[in-house]
Order: C-alpha cells, then sequence, then structure tokens
C-alpha cells in the first residue's frame, strides 16, 4: 500500500483525497473572504473534515492573479492561529499553503502535517527550512508571479516543459536533504497558464502520475473553467466536478476543492471504476 506520512498521520495513496480549501485571506477570489474571520474559517474547517475532507489546505496569501504580497507577519497571523485552532481538533491533514520560510517554520510547530508552496521551495531560504522539517511538501509549477503570471504565458510544449521544471525542484529537494518519499507534485492549473495550457496539461496527466510521485490538482471554481463555460465564480461547480473525475480517472490523488461533498460523490464513483481497470 503506498502510504504518505504527514506528522502523525499516515494518508493512503491507493485511493483519492479530498482536500478541502480554507482560505484566510480578504481577498481570495472563490468565496471573496468569506472565511476571514477566524471563528467562520473553524467553523468551515470543521463542515469539511465532516463531509470527508481528509486533509485541510489553509492559506493565508492569495495566489489569484493580480493579488498583492502579504508580508510575513499579517501572514503569519491569519494562518497560525487557525492551524493552533484545528491541530488535535480535526481528524485531517492540516496542510499550510505558503511560501515563505517563516510560516512553514511555525506552521508545522503548530500542528500542520503538510506544505503546500505554489512557488515549488524557490524563494530564498525555503529548500533549507523544509529539510530541517519532517512533513512532505506539495511542489506547485507556477510561470511568473502571481500579479503578472497570465498576461502572456508562454510554452515551448506545456506537458514537457512542466514535466521537466518539476523533475528539476524534485532534484533541487534531494541535493538539499529532502527524501523523495516527502514529496508531492502539482501541475499548478491557471498558474502562468492559457485555457489550452490548462486543458492540454488535464489531457495528459497521467504522464505525471507515471512518475511515481503522489499528485495534487487544484481546478476548484478557476477560470479555466469560467473560460469554457462563460459563467462566474458561483456556478462553476458542475464544471469543477467534471474535472476532478477526470483528473482522479487519470491517478491524481488529492484534490484540491471548496466543494467537499459533490466532490467526495465523485471520487467515489471514479474510484469503483479504476478498480475494474
Ligand atoms: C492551487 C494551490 C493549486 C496547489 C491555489 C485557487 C488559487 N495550491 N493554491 N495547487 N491553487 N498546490 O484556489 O483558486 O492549484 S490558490
Amino acid at each position: 500500500m503506498a502510504t504518505l506520512k504527514c506528522g502523525g498521520r499516515v494518508l493512503d495513496l491507493d485511493r483519492p483525497h479530498v482536500m478541502g480549501v480554507l482560505n484566510v485571506t480578504p481577498d481570495s477570489f472563490s468565496d471573496g473572504g468569506k472565511f476571514i474571520g477566524r471563528e467562520q474559517a473553524i467553523e468551515h474547517a470543521h463542515a469539511m473534515v465532516e463531509a470527508g475532507a481528509t486533509l485541510l489546505d489553509i492559506g493565508g496569501e492569495s495566489t489569484r492573479p493580480g493579488a498583492a504580497d502579504v508580508a510575513v507577519e499579517e501572514e503569519l497571523s491569519r494562518v497560525i492561529p487557525v492551524v493552533e485552532a484545528l491541530s488535535g481538533a480535526v481528524s485531517a491533514v492540516l496542510s499550510v499553503d505558503s511560501s515563505k520560510p517563516e510560516v512553514m517554520n511555525a506552521a508545522v510547530e503548530a500542528g500542520a502535517g503538510m506544505l503546500n508552496d505554489v512557488r515549488a521551495l524557490r524563494e530564498p531560504g525555503a529548500l533549507e527550512t523544509v529539510s530541517g522539517l519532517d512533513v512532505p511538501v506539495c511542489l506547485m509549477h507556477m510561470q511568473g508571479q502571481p500579479r503578472t503570471m497570465q498576461q502572456d504565458p508562454h510554452y515551448e510544449e506545456v506537458v514537457t516543459d512542466v514535466y521537466d521544471f518539476l523533475m528539476q525542484r524534485v532534484t533541487a529537494c534531494e541535493d538539499a536533504g529532502i527524501a523523495r518519499e516527502r514529496l508531492i507534485l502539482d501541475p499548478g492549473f491557471g498558474f502562468g497558464k492559457s485555457l489550452q495550457h490548462n486543458l492540454r496539461l488535464l489531457a495528459h496527466l497521467d504522464r505525471f502520475h507515471d512518475s511515481g510521485f503522489p499528485l495534487l490538482v487544484g481546478m476548484s471554481r478557476k477560470s479555466m473553467l469560467g473560460m469554457i463555460l462563460d459563467k462566474p465564480v458561483d456556478q462553476r461547480l458542475y464544471g469543477s466536478l467534471a474535472v476532478a473525475s477526470i483528473a482522479a480517472w487519470q491517478g491524481a490523488q488529492i484534490i484540491r476543492v471548496h466543494d467537499v461533498p459533490e466532490t467526495l460523490d465523485v471520487l467515489r464513483v471514479v474510484e469503483a471504476i479504476r478498480q475494474e481497470k
């Protein structure tokens, strides 16, 4: 059985998992800062775990296209109290979505069992910091920086380019003393990618799965769905479920979503079919 050791918890990687998004930012695009209040965030976290989320991804820095940078003190004050309140109180693995070494350190100290870095540990000090922590880390591909990444994304061949980037980050991690067994990969849907880039990556996700690393994907409510459907963010549930099922079918083990119970139904059905492959 393939497993992932997340601090005190062990995740069975032979089946797909739902990671519930818990934003503690005032400007996150898809829930409009609805869960910015600490009490509300914690309440929402409990609801997602009760609905079956086995991971929660707690983020205090909005990485939506055009979003402003957040100072480290501000990010710490948004994220750490929520991790402290949930650690020990919920059965889910607590993941913290951050690129800042200070936040990563404090998060694991407060009980986080996983780190999620949209910059794939490219910030100064991030590799060294994670090397000293004993939790898995998700390495995500992003071209450019959130503020400008959607202006003119460009690839020679998007699947190969993203794959090669992730393998380079795997090597950088190993060189820094981070064991392969701690690494999770994510092609980074929507991060410096056109609609066609995103669709090609999803259509060829099995290539990433073939690398042998656990795969995390996040497409929930994203603008790639808005572009296909011509619908605003609050009307992208069915589109989100469609892409979740296509990712799970190709072996993605962690699906990062806003709509937990709906996605769980989809994953159960996909998994039942996959058993017969
Ligand atoms: C992702 C993420 C993603 C990983 C966000 C949003 C934007 N982390 N953080 N993968 N997206 N690993 O939720 O729409 O796709 S923030």
